[in-house]
């Protein structure tokens, strides 16, 4: 099964900001596409919800210093 999200996140200023979101969302088990747009402020994540809840993506976003708003 898959899912595919798109998170608004708040507070990424540079190209680096986007690795490490891509970085922390990708170590997490399940995920399978992960893109974060730098202009847009949005991460879209394909995962697998049996491995991987949204409140566990959107955790690892805060944990690494930046603000997830409501999925659209
Ligand atoms: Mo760039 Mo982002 O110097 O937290 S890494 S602003």
């Amino acid at each position: 099964k898959k899912r595919e999200v798109v998170i608004p996140v708040m507070g990424m200023t540079c190209a680096a900001c986007v690795k490490s979101v891509e970085r922390v969302i990708n170590k997490l088990p399940g995920i399978l596409e992960v893109s974060v747009n730098l202009a847009t402020e949005k991460a879209k994540v394909v995962y697998d919800p049996s491995q991987t809840r949204l409140s566990e993506i959107r955790h690892a976003i805060e944990k690494a210093g930046y603000k997830p708003l409501e999925a659209d």
